[in-house]
């Protein structure tokens, strides 16, 4: 039975090129320097986001990690979107790796304001800690991206105050698709941003750090720090390359698709779409009324579609380059026979 996985776009799998990569790749001993793929990923990754230099990691959640202890300082305090990632998704490694303390700003579906933020930093006083960095996502988890102004606005008043910017980046060519805008443009406002090649771009594994020569320095002695020194890393560079050569530019075929979901979706009664949270490969939604989800999730796994559970009241479906147009029609078509079953 032909499986379609809608539970992420980290589900993603190589395609037949990078598998060629791979196999082809010349790779060294990246702990030495000298693994050439590695250098080249990590020339194009710099070059995609207008950034001096970028470091190749094994994992989002690794070099947002980085990029914490990279900036900050033992005991400083990163302001942060009480919804992204790093506060939610990282199982509290920002107190682990950095020993930093986070404070949240509200994310209003992922929309950051850049008052509340300057509110929170913190004046000098020996009993508050330092305001060490600000971090922003975008595109948001919550499916939305932030447009180009509101970076900036955030960046002038970060800079005023003398603290750098971290974007969240793992899904940046999603938020310049969706922004119509070159990724670059979002990369500007930043001082280091973080972008995932294992989600929508379909490479198996890594995540780049980008920023300014000085930054990544520092940061290659804190990957080692983290274990994070990855010998014939070429092997996955390798596939990293090919997703940034070939696979940024059909990211905008999964917006249309969860488009396509959305609107399927919302014709069923029983289903409400959060229609305001649509900018990119992700569809949110609920039940109007209360059904079982584990009935739900394995109904759907018996009709060969992967699904998340339930979190937070919410279902989210992410389209991904493994799922055709038809494959979309095929999902609307079996949630409607679920709400007809029941
Ligand atoms: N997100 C995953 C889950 O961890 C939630 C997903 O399925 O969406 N930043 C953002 C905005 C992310 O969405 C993710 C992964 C990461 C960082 C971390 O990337 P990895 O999984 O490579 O550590």
């Amino acid at each position: 039975m032909k499986i379609i996985d809608i539970r992420s776009d980290t589900v993603t799998l190589p395609t037949p090129k990078m598998r060629e990569a791979m196999f082809k790749a010349e790779v060294g001993d990246d702990v030495y320097g000298d693994d050439p793929t590695v250098i080249e990923l990590e020339r194009l990754a710099a070059e995609k986001v207008g950034k001096e230099a970028a470091i190749f990691v094994p994992s989002g959640t690794f070099g947002n990690e980085l990029a914490l202890l990279t900036h900050t300082l033992r005991g400083d305090e990163v302001i942060v979107d009480d919804y992204s990632h790093i506060m939610i998704h990282e199982a509290g490694a920002s107190a682990v790796i950095a020993g930093v303390q986070l404070r949240t700003f509200r994310s209003t579906n992922g929309h950051p304001d850049p008052d509340e933020i300057e509110n929170l930093i913190r004046e000098k006083n020996i009993h508050f800690p330092r305001t060490g960095l600000i971090c922003l996502e975008n595109a948001h988890g919550m499916g939305t991206v932030t447009d180009v102004e509101t970076m900036m606005r955030i960046h002038e008043i970060a800079n005023s105050r003398g603290i750098p910017i971290h974007l969240d980046g793992a899904r940046i060519f999603n938020a310049a698709c969706a922004l119509g805008v070159d990724a670059k443009e979002i990369a500007k406002h930043t001082d280091s941003v973080m972008f995932c090649l294992s989600k929508g771009l379909a490479a198996p594994i890594g995540s780049m750090l980008a920023g300014t020569k000085e930054f990544v320095e520092k940061a290659r002695k804190g990957r080692k720090l983290m274990g994070g020194g990855m010998r014939q890393a070429g092997i996955i560079a390798a596939a990293g390359i090919v997703a940034l050569k070939d696979m940024i530019p059909r990211l905008c075929e999964d917006h249309e698709n969860a488009r396509l979901l959305a609107e399927g979706l919302e014709s069923l009664n029983g289903i409400e779409v959060f229609k305001n949270r649509l900018d990119i490969n992700m569809v949110f939604f609920r039940f109007k009324n209360h059904l079982n989800d584990c009935d739900f999730v394995s109904y759907m796994l018996k009709q060969g579609i992967k699904i998340n559970s339930v979190e937070n009241g919410e279902y989210r479906f992410v389209t991904n380059k493994d799922v055709s147009r038809s494959d979309v029609m095929y999902v609307i078509e079996r949630v409607k026979t679920y709400f007809n079953q029941i």
